[in-house]
């Protein structure tokens, strides 16, 4: 049903896989819109819980802006009219990563370049194969940074490291990416899916209220008074006692369930 990406909804997951193997996984105009209706269905599908999002084969997670796109012999004014609408789509398309009511995981099976890694900083997770690698590329074609890079990439990695990325352009590898906290785990490529699904089947079956509740409070509390994050905190936990997940949840663990209780210990 889709043209330049692929959808599958399995296990409570929707993956949304890039799929565009001459480019790279570049993102095309196409893919931008697909990749929004396939968030926008999986918020409005009661069976879905999580988003896993990828890139076919194993070489790329996503090139970002799709170059070959970009209608040189149109001129100035055609070159401009293509980059606004294509901003467009990207914003629309950032923007509801980070605001889907649904935690979104990115799984980075190879390189990510320019808005493909703007993408990956948006998602609410990441997890990346062995090999992957990051680069901000814009400075390399002449482009200025966006893809919410000047929202997300100083957030996650702190000013000294963005700086370094984005005006050196240089690239990191995965090791390095975990330890800016870029991604949070690892895999061996060659289960690198089946890994991240595996994540994110876990994040389908937990409670998607929460998980919404700290993805939006994560966002906004950066940039609020501790007065203001505290009262959102305190409407957050009333509305979750209120909920019917919270009795049966709080009962099983005062009957001394210990199926869901945090594991504390770690074998020696
Ligand atoms: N678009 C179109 N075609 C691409 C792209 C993109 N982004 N990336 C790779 N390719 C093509 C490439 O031209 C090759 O084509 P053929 O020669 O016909 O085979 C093919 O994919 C394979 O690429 P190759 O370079 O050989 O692959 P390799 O694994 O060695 O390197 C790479 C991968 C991703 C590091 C490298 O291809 C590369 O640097 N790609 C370009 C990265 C880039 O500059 N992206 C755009 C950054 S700016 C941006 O994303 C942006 C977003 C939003 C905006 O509003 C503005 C700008
Ligand atoms: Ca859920």
């Amino acid at each position: 049903m889709y043209k330049d990406i692929t959808c599958e909804i399995k296990e409570g997951v929707a993956v949304l896989s890039l799929n565009l193997p001459k480019t790279r996984n570049a993102m095309s105009l196409t893919a931008m819109q697909e990749l929004l209706d396939g968030l926008n269905k999986a918020e409005d599908n009661p069976d879905v819980g999580a988003v896993m999002i990828t890139g076919s084969g194993d070489k790329a997670f996503c090139s970002g802006f799709h170059l070959r796109e970009i209608p040189l012999d149109d001129g100035d004014k055609g070159i401009r009219e293509h980059f606004r609408v294509a901003a467009m789509w990207w914003h629309q398309l950032l923007h509801k990563i980070v605001r889907v009511r649904l935690p979104v995981l990115a799984a980075v099976n190879g390189v990510a370049a320019g808005g493909g890694f703007g993408v990956s900083l948006a998602c609410d997770m990441a997890v990346c194969s062995d090999d992957a690698r990051f680069v901000c590329a814009w400075h390399t074609i002449g482009i200025g940074n966006d893809t919410a890079t000047s929202y997300s990439l100083a957030r996650i990695v702190g000013m000294r490291r963005a700086m370094d990325l984005m005006l050196t352009n240089r690239t990191l590898g995965a090791e390095e990416a975990a330890e800016w906290g870029i991604v949070s785990r690892i895999y061996p490529s060659a289960s690198l899916k089946e890994k991240a699904f595996s994540i994110a089947k876990d994040l389908a079956n937990a409670p998607t209220h929460l998980q919404v509740m700290a993805k939006n409070r994560f966002h906004a509390g950066w940039t609020q008074p501790i007065e203001e994050c505290t009262e959102y905190e305190i409407q957050n936990v009333l509305s979750s006692v209120s909920h019917p997940h919270f009795r049966p949840r709080l009962l099983s663990f005062l009957q001394g369930n210990k199926a869901d209780k945090p594991q504390v210990e770690f074998p020696s």
